[in-house]
């Protein structure tokens, strides 16, 4: 049997209220000999809330709460569960914890209310992978999507997905039960096709694995040139704050900076670097190498050039982070220095001048990844696995191609399916679930 579970389900520190959660078999056991309202709370009905006192073992009044009383199977974790209700800041829940666990319960592991949920059925796992997205988002367009996920929009395609898996697999099997007749039931480019249609339906998901990191952590843009290029200057204005430190030093900005900025509700995360130096060796830009990883991590990488240097003077830079990163924009600042009529994007950082054609490129520019994202966040273990899932339908493809006995291409079905029930969790081993709670916080 499971034991009792509790701890605090709202964020630690100072708040008007605070909930703290108990599931288990005795949950409400277990708070009815610490609560003191109209009636026992095992002798009230599911979904019902009552108001009282929550006194501490030795009988001290501790606080006046509301518990709200979900009997198993109807709950979070599909056990019986209490929320208690309590006021906030750091005490009060923290005794109501301590009390609850000498009466009887104990503390969680990380996600364990969740992982009670997906064992008892009320989730699969693309629901539970979904809830960490919902907790996690930084995005509106973020969260939207992980609530459709967490509906089970993303759970009933894959159970579509899989019945027509099993279908193609059933009808090879049946063949192979008249193969000495030497019949043929369902012609071979009509499973092909079939084949090639469940292939498509993984690519597509696989194909917005991209879109969904950026609704998930952000669509990176990296402000990339030469020292005093003004960058700071343009991570402020884009930021709409004065958190990097702007000066007509050259070499002001020594570490990477990073803010979130919404735009049309997609989240990018700016990052401001340190300025790189030309050495000797012009073709040796110094400092690359630092900023390497910030170059291959972000989805576009922006180089800004002083204009008042000549309007070629960050050319070869660019043609050399170019090689780092596809996507890159050279951009020409501080234009309210100059005359030059410039054919490419220009911007004065400081007096806001080009800034909403900038920003509308970076909206185009993260649109085109996201408009493949449908109804699920697509994370690198659903990925792995629809990439495994292609393999197994392109070795069935193969064999169908070469005349392979129906036994050998429907191994390849199954084993497809089998995958499938990895992703929703049909499949799961204590590996698979400790990967995908370990991120999740004690309370949840
Ligand atoms: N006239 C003008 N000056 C600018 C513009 N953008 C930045 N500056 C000035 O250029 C200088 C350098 O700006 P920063 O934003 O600190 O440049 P940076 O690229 O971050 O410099 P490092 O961090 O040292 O690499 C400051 O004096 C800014 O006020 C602009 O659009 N027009
Ligand atoms: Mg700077």
């Amino acid at each position: 049997m499971a034991c009792n579970i509790v701890a605090l389900a709202t964020a630690p520190g100072l708040s008007g209220l605070a909930v703290v959660r108990i599931s288990g078999d005795d949950a409400i056991t277990i708070t009815d000999k610490l609560f003191r309202g109209k009636k026992a709370l095992s002798e009230c009905k599911s979904h019902t809330i009552h108001y009282g006192n929550f006194y501490r073992n030795n009988g001290d009044l501790l606080d006046s709460v509301t518990c709200s009383i979900f009997k198993a199977p109807n709950s979070y974790t599909g056990e019986n569960t209490i929320e208690i209700g309590c006021h906030g800041g750091m005490i009060i829940s923290n005794e109501i914890i301590k009390e609850l666990i000498i009466a009887g319960a104990s503390t969680p592991n990380p996600g364990e209310f969740t992982k009670r949920a997906f064992l008892n059925g009320k989730l699969d796992l693309t629901q539970v992978e979904a809830v960490a997205d919902l907790i996690h988002s930084v995005s509106i367009r973020g969260s939207a999507t992980a609530a459709k996920q967490l509906e089970g929009n993303f759970q009933q395609r894959l159970k579509d997905f899989r019945k027509s898996l099993l279908k193609i697999a059933g009808l090879l099997e049946l063949e192979l039960d008249f193969s000495e007749e030497d019949l043929e039931l369902v012609p071979k480019k009509d499973i092909i096709f079939k084949i090639n249609e469940a292939k498509a339906f993984c690519e597509d998901l696989i194909n917005s694995f991209t879109g969904s990191n950026i609704l998930r952590s952000g669509f990176q843009v990296a402000v990339v040139g030469f020292p005093n290029s003004g960058k700071s200057t343009l991570f402020n204005t884009l930021s709409e704050k004065n958190r990097a430190i702007v000066s007509d030093i050259a070499g002001t900005t020594r570490d990477y900076i990073e803010e979130y900025i919404y735009l049309k509700n997609i989240p990018f995360k700016l990052v401001d670097t340190a300025g790189l130096r030309e050495s000797e060796d012009v073709i040796e830009i110094q400092g690359i190498q630092l900023v390497e990883k910030i170059l291959e991590q972000s989805e576009l990488v922006l180089i800004l050039n002083d204009i008042s240097n000549g309007i070629t003077n960050s050319d070869e830079l660019f043609e050399k982070i170019k090689l780092k990163n596809k996507n890159v924009l050279l951009i020409q600042n501080k234009i309210d220095l100059t005359d030059l009529k410039v054919d490419g994007i220009s911007i004065s950082a400081k007096d806001n001048i080009g800034i909403d054609k900038l920003k509308n490129i970076l909206i185009e520019n993260a649109e085109n990844s996201i408009a493949r994202v449908n109804d699920a966040l697509i994370n690198q273990r659903q990925k792995s696995l629809l990439e495994q899932i292609i393999v197994n339908l392109d070795n069935a493809t193969e064999s169908l191609n070469l005349e392979m006995e129906n036994e050998v291409i429907a191994i390849d079905l199954r084993t497809a399916i089998k995958i499938i029930g990895e992703i929703t969790g049909e499949a799961w081993n204590e590996e698979i679930l400790d990967a995908i709670f370990s991120d999740f916080c004690i309370g949840k």
